[in-house]
């Protein structure tokens, strides 16, 4: 066998493949604000490269990093106005008049791991998810599991009392604004591709969020105290515009959910590996951890947001923490 016909072969076989390949139907345009060696970047590749083997090509997913499709905000009216398709989310649905989404990222809700999965991909989590595709039309495909977030500055911060008059920076999410006030900082919301340049330029001193988004944001850069406040754990939504998924024929709709069970598998394991590689990074990179008075913290915390709760939010918040 020379060569040659080793080389024909080849290119017969390769011809063969891209007959059986058909031109994309449908195009999905998938945002996230992370970069593109976070978990949910890579998450999210996987995804696209199981819905096009699963769609046979049918299906082709674009992904944006770093809110290259829009700010976070912008790309969930985006998927309701049907100019994207896709975004992992979470605490920030809250402003589509889904109270409930809130309950993914209520400070001091959850525990542990172990409870965060029992809520997550319990009941509890099913009805969240029900809540959110029922009144604004997200359909949640996946849950990501987040690590805690811890707020940083370049001042130690160890008690709420030492937070008068820092402008910290949090996601547009009514709930963090109040809580925040509560505890003395003076809280303004602003998106994620935003925080960097503003520490940089002092118009905000801090902001709060899990080691990997500290990490591939570059604030160690700006920020030198990550205080180890764990005020949340969380967990994000991939969600897809529910008009968008109705329009796909059934054995596409089946493609997209099968896709995101292995991505949302995927992903879990990813941030399983990355949580302490985090850490040490940022410790390399002369981050100072500081150790806090954390039930001075939760004591105000969770005073705060039992006021901003309606009965509803409070009746899913006592279910959880019974779980
Ligand atoms: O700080 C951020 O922007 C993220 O970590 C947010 O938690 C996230 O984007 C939420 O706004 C999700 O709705």
């Amino acid at each position: 066998f020379c060569s040659f016909c080793f080389f024909f072969l080849t290119l017969v076989l390769g011809a063969c493949q891209g007959v059986g390949e058909e031109k994309p139907e449908f195009t999905l345009r998938f945002g996230h604000l992370a970069n593109r060696n976070h978990s949910w970047h890579k998450a999210s590749l996987k995804f696209a490269e199981e819905v096009k083997k699963r769609s046979n090509g049918r299906v082709e997913v674009k992904v944006y990093p770093n809110e290259q499709l829009g700010k976070e905000m912008d790309v969930l009216t985006g998927i309701l106005a049907g100019s994207a398709d896709i975004m992992i989310t979470g605490e920030s649905l809250q402003s589509w008049s889904l109270p409930n989404a809130i309950l993914c990222a209520t400070p001091f809700a959850i525990r542990d791991s172990d409870h965060l999965k029992k809520v997550a991909g319990g009941p509890l989590g099913k009805e969240i998810e029900q809540h959110i595709l029922d009144i604004a039309g997200f359909r949640p495909i996946a849950w990501f599991e987040r690590g805690a977030r811890n707020l940083t500055a370049n001042r130690p911060i160890r008690h709420p009392d030492e937070l008068s008059s820092m402008i910290l920076r949090v996601p547009a999410v009514s709930l963090y604004v109040k809580t925040w006030s509560a505890l003395g900082a003076k809280p303004t919301p602003m998106a994620f591709s935003e925080v960097f340049t503003a520490l940089q330029q002092s118009t905000i001193h801090g902001q709060e969020n899990p080691f990997a988004l500290i990490r591939d944001a570059g604030l160690y850069e700006v920020q030198k105290y990550c205080m180890l406040t764990e005020h949340v754990k969380s967990w994000a939504y991939v969600v897809m515009g529910n008009k968008k998924f109705e329009m796909l024929p059934a054995d596409l709709q089946q493609v997209i959910l099968e896709s995101a069970k292995i991505m949302q598998a995927y992903e879990h394991e990813l941030f399983l590996k990355q949580e302490e590689e985090d850490y040490q990074y940022l410790l390399d990179r002369g981050m100072e951890f500081i150790e806090v008075d954390r039930a001075a913290f939760e004591e105000a915390a969770r005073k705060a947001v039992l006021e901003a709760f309606s009965d509803g939010q409070k009746d899913l918040l006592q279910r959880i923490q019974a779980v």
